[in-house]
């Protein structure tokens, strides 16, 4: 009888010290399956790579794909269950946080049953939670709560964020090659994206302090989280860039007000210097909020940073040229109009600024 051929994929970046642990305590489950593991490590800069490449030569079942000049973690779970072999694929984090003693019986699970996937829940009432802070828990908490909202066809479950779950690939492979990369969770980005057309199943799971290293996770992984469920309400009709370019242009206008009132109530200007300075100012601090969130994956540095800067002032002011140019022309066609003629400049204005930004800055189609 053929053996059930398991694949574990392992994304990894500076996790040196956890390679040998999580490998010494995955073989054994080599006696029961046919066993690939596979790391996708993203160009480690603490010898990772060549920890897996040395257990390699030991072990002909450990993989190592190496990525250089792409990175994320999505992505990287994407590509290693692309490149998987298995009849099952199995996905969990390399820091220790997923207890590999957990594997055998989430796969046995999957096996014995009819789903598609099944989640190791952090959330569920029967799971133990050593590995989270409060704080994070309570992150956690709304951040599930808001996916839940989002993936109505999903309300049965308890955890939407984890690294760790099972999958059948012939299920769920459509699926997995539309995910759109940028974000942090993978697992949320595949829910959404099947509409209710997995057969889904959760059970809890133990989640550990790291053994060793620190955590990945940063306000641009949040704020990516908090697009990505947008972009699910907004029925993933707008594009996730063009969401977040408008959230940031949303914070820009705080800073305007901010940036005027310093300069016409505290430093004495006149409204035309106050103005000239909160418009500048604005269009700033639009420009690194951008280029730190929305296009992290093309982020300018160094010369090209100043470049970018100017470049980014100067389709902001044909932005307002056109947002002008237009609105005037609306208003003089449709009488009285104010509103609609505002909404129409402002409308062209966005679309242009993101596009051309887009194009022009971030070099970015
Ligand atoms: N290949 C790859 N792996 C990543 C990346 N970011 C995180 N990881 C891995 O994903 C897993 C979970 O990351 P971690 O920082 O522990 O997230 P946390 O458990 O939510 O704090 C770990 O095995 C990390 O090494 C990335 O950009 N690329
Ligand atoms: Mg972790």
């Amino acid at each position: 009888m053929h053996q059930t051929r398991l694949s574990i994929v392992l994304p990894t970046f500076n996790e040196c010290a956890n390679i040998e642990p999580i490998v010494s305590q995955l073989l054994p489950l080599g006696q029961d399956y046919s066993l690939e593991i596979l790391f996708i490590d993203d160009d480690s800069a603490d010898g990772t790579a060549e920890a897996i490449l040395r257990l390699s030569h030991q072990y002909p079942c450990i993989r190592l794909i190496r990525r250089v000049g792409r990175f994320g973690l999505s992505s990287a779970i994407k590509e290693g269950i692309l490149d998987a072999t298995g009849d099952l694929i199995m996905v969990m984090d390399c820091d220790g946080q997923h207890d590999p003693s957990a594997v055998a019986r989430t796969v046995a699970t999957l096996l014995a049953s009819d789903l598609d996937l099944l989640i190791g829940s952090r959330f569920h009432p029967d799971a133990e939670i050593l590995g989270l802070s409060p704080a994070r828990q309570r992150n956690s908490n709304l951040a599930n709560a808001l996916a839940r909202f989002s993936l109505p066809r999903y309300r049965q479950l308890t955890d939407y964020m984890s690294g760790f779950f099972a999958l059948r690939p012939e299920r769920a492979m459509a699926y997995v090659r539309q995910i759109d990369v940028s974000g942090f969770k993978f697992l949320y980005e595949l829910l959404a994206l099947s509409h209710g057309q997995l057969r889904v199943g959760e059970i809890p799971l133990a989640f550990q302090p790291r053994i060793s290293g620190e955590s990945k996770l940063n306000l641009a992984v949040v704020w990516d989280l908090g697009i990505s469920i947008l972009h699910t309400l907004l029925l993933r009709s707008v594009p996730r860039r063009a969401i977040s370019f408008a959230l940031v242009g949303a914070t820009g206008i705080m800073t305007h007000l901010m940036l005027y009132g310093l300069g016409h109530r505290l430093l004495g200007f006149t409204f035309e210097q106050a103005q000239s300075m909160a418009v500048v100012g604005a269009a700033t601090s639009n420009f690194l909020i951008n280029n730190s969130l929305t296009f992290r994956a093309q982020q300018l540095r160094g010369a090209p940073l100043f470049f970018g800067l100017i470049r980014f002032l100067l389709v902001t002011s044909l932005g307002m040229m056109a947002n002008v140019g237009i609105s005037s022309a609306f208003y003089r066609s449709f009488r009285s109009e104010a509103l609609l003629a505002m909404f129409a400049g402002i409308a062209v204005d966005f679309v242009w600024k993101y596009a051309a930004s887009s194009r022009f800055v971030w070099n970015t189609p």
